[in-house]
């Protein structure tokens, strides 16, 4: 394999060359706390949530896995838009989220049970430490752009989170933004 550049754009958050791949609403629905609100936003439209655009990379032991994350602003009910979240499905793996654009929450929680809650914005380099999965939430106006670099044979369990949510959900309340208890959270 060669060394090569990807060109990637602060403002857009597009990656070149790259593999886009979109995430609707109708595709995350079951992540959001408010279902109701979910099908009420379905029975006009299926917003785009985010995009992630990869590098051409091996998923391969040795490789860096790399691409850019794009959130859209907008709220699900009280709740604002998010990734769907994972653990590596090698656990022991690590990741950095740079921020590029916008105005982020990053919601973490380790195989031990431990939750931490970090601010995005741009300059942010985030640690993302092995045994702790991840999701990102876009709490600004405005998209939220991120570049991530991960082990590229790391793999993502989705059923996990999927299974169980997280502690915390992340909403509007009043015009402020809140971290709040998660009641339908089942462990
Ligand atoms: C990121 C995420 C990306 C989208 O590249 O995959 O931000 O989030 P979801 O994968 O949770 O939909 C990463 O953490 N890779 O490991
Ligand atoms: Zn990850």
């Amino acid at each position: 394999m060669k060394p090569f550049n990807v060109e990637v754009n602060f403002q857009t958050g597009d990656l070149t060359p790259g593999k886009k791949i979109d995430r609707y609403l109708s595709g995350v629905k079951n992540m959001f706390f408010d279902q109701a609100a979910a099908d009420a936003i379905l029975q006009r439209e299926d917003p785009l949530i985010y995009q992630v655009i990869y590098a051409d990379v091996p998923e391969a032991k040795g490789h860096l896995g790399n691409c850019t994350t794009i959130i859209y602003p907008g709220k699900v009910g009280r709740e604002f838009y998010f990734t769907k979240g994972h653990f590596h499905e090698e656990r022991g793996t690590a990741e950095i989220y740079f921020c590029l654009q916008g105005k982020g929450k990053l919601l973490l929680e380790s195989t031990d049970g431990e939750w931490a809650i970090l601010d995005m914005y741009p300059g942010t380099a985030s640690y993302i430490p092995p045994y702790w999965s991840h999701r990102t939430i876009n709490v600004g106006q405005e998209k939220l752009i991120f570049y991530c670099v991960f082990p590229a044979d790391a793999g993502h369990d989705y059923g996990t989170i999927e299974e169980i949510g997280y502690p915390k959900l992340v909403v509007e309340e009043n015009g402020q933004i809140m971290v709040v208890d998660n009641p339908k959270r089942r462990k």
